[in-house]
């Protein structure tokens, strides 16, 4: 008997193991540009992700010396209106900041 199937009377149980499947997840990363102040990639991390100052000002800095950096981990549809979010509050601000999302 296969390691998935267990035969009973009659019917045959399938997936005994793995009921349910993990969401998978995705990267929200923030891109640094010359033109976006500091102050209001703080405050982004602060309102989208739900930072906290300190962790907020850590990443601001992290994208301003590395190019880029991590917000959260979310599945698809809320990493998606993350960056929605972040691109629709930067263009209403002037600014050109940029995030993107990968698997994880
Ligand atoms: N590099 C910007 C500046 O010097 C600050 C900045 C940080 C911009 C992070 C974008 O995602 C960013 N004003």
């Amino acid at each position: 008997m296969s390691g998935t199937e267990r035969q009973t009377g009659g019917e045959v149980l399938e997936r005994t193991r793995q009921e349910t499947k993990k969401p998978e997840l995705f990267k929200v990363i923030l891109l640094n540009d010359d033109y976006t102040t500091m102050e209001f990639v703080i405050e982004i991390l602060e309102t989208v992700f739900h930072k906290s100052p300190a962790d907020a000002y850590r990443i601001m800095m992290a994208v301003h010396t590395q190019g880029q950096g991590l917000c959260g981990l979310y599945p698809f549809e809320v990493a998606e209106t993350k960056v929605a979010t972040v691109v629709d509050l930067a263009r209403g601000n002037g600014f050109p900041l940029r995030a993107t999302m990968e698997p994880e």
